[in-house]
């Protein structure tokens, strides 16, 4: 396998040393295959909301695949998922299972061209959309990890169909679409950044992208992928009340088997086939083992009650106590956190967007990283990524995680001042 991985982030590449093989994963730890184990705040990059072999999750995933694994034909549990989605994502009439977000994101912008007869793509700097070939031009994730502006591979023509404007620049975004809005098929963004790390939206950031999308009728692309049901039921789209046109979701609603799904509107899902022209399909879409893992996290979720309450309280106190440690140790660090997600910045001012992402400092996040990992913490090998805090995380798990951090920068200290 190229680099040894199936997706580059997991290879260490930005923070060094060799990746760790982990055999298996139990509530918050992960064990890897030397036995050592770790509190994972990468949790499979979102999907594990629940934290790892939730018994609800295995049991629904056992009980359906002795039922059979794929029939390439409807079944029942696939709708059960889908009106789950429904019930809580209002603005999604129609919907769509696929197998990854990068699938999701791909044919909601066929469909919004199709739709529109548009073909402009506005996106954002340091918003990362899944690999599709016109969607990679200054993305976040392993993109931006690579310092890479794109992807050979990816035909000028292709790339050249899509625009990317600084994340909240709500000017520069009214600018561009007093120019060329009419010529946009479609808006994608990530309403919260998970990609660049976690960045908010700016005041007003959000709103503007829906005024101005009505008032050049250029469709309103929510990739939710991370913030589905991880920021509340509804994501981003409820936390901020804006309704999008399209929306895009995977990991959690696969509970950690491969999914995806767009959906919004029924004027403009109606154009898929086969009740419409627009083309798309897939082999394992609405696979019934990853539905039933997927309606086994939620309905899980939705029986616990302040299930996201309880979450956003858990990474703020960790978080609060990570940052004391910082200052205790004068670290210039800036933590952005947006409930159960958050990204740890070593960089001095705040984080607001690509280019405050970008200069945070490699270095200190790699030996950061490390010092916690031998500590038997597993951050995202990526100062480009979020962190993830589960259901299954404790007060233990947190306050260890603490604990951790106080011995990290003790060494770091004394590591630096050896130097
Ligand atoms: P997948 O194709 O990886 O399932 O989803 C693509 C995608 C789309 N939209 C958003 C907002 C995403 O965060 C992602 C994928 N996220 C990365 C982590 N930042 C997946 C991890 C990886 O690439 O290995």
């Amino acid at each position: 396998m190229p680099g040894g991985v199936n997706s580059p982030v997991r290879a260490f590449k930005s923070v060094g040393g060799e990746p760790v093989f982990i055999e298996r994963g139990e509530g918050p730890y992960i064990y890897d295959v030397d036995g050592n184990r770790y509190i994972d705040y990468v949790c499979s990059w979102g999907p594990l909301i629940l934290g790892h072999a939730h018994p609800d999750v295995i049991k629904a995933v056992r009980n359906s695949a002795m039922r059979g694994t794929s029939f390439g034909a409807p079944c029942p549990v696939e709708l059960e998922l889908g009106e789950l989605i429904k019930s809580a994502f209002p603005s999604i009439e129609l919907l769509r299972m696929v197998n990854s977000g990068t699938e999701a994101v791909m044919s909601a912008v066929r469909l919004a061209r199709a739709f529109t007869g548009r073909k402009l793509i506005v996106k954002f700097q340091g918003c990362y959309h899944g690999h599709s070939d016109f969607l990679l031009g200054k993305s976040g994730s392993g993109i931006m990890e690579g310092d890479i502006p794109g992807s050979p591979g990816v035909p000028a023509e292709a790339a050249g169909l899509t625009v990317t404007l600084p994340y909240n620049s709500v000017d520069k975004f009214i600018d561009f679409m007093a120019e060329k809005g009419e010529d946009a098929a479609a808006v994608i963004v990530e309403p919260v950044a998970g990609n660049m790390g976690v960045i908010p939206p700016a005041r007003g950031f959000l709103e503007a992208l829906r005024t101005e999308c009505y008032l050049k009728r250029t469709l309103l692309i929510f990739d939710e992928v991370i913030t589905g049901f991880r920021l509340t039921p509804g994501g981003a789209q409820q936390l901020y009340d804006i309704r999008p046109d399209l929306t895009c979701l995977g990991k959690i609603i696969g509970g950690g088997l491969p999914v995806g799904c767009f959906g919004g509107r029924r004027d403009i899902m109606e154009m898929l086939a086969p009740q419409g022209p627009v083309y798309q399909a897939g082999t394992l879409s609405g696979n019934p083992v990853a539905m039933s893992a997927g309606v086994a996290t939620i309905k899980s979720i939705s029986r616990l009650h302040g299930f996201y309450k309880d979450l956003s309280d858990k990474t703020k106190s960790l978080t609060d106590g990570l940052l004391e440690l910082f200052r205790q140790y004068e670290y210039n660090v800036t933590i952005n956190r947006a409930g159960s997600m958050f990204t740890v910045f070593f960089a001095g001012g705040p984080v607001t967007d690509y280019d405050s992402a970008a200069v945070s400092d490699k270095e200190l996040y790699s030996s950061f990283f490390h010092e916690m990992l031998e500590a038997g913490v597993y951050f995202g090998p990526s100062r480009f990524e979020a962190a993830f805090v589960s259901g299954a995380h404790s007060g233990g798990e947190i306050e260890f995680t603490v604990q951790a951090a106080g011995i990290a920068l003790e060494n770091m200290r004394r590591k630096e001042e050896a130097e």
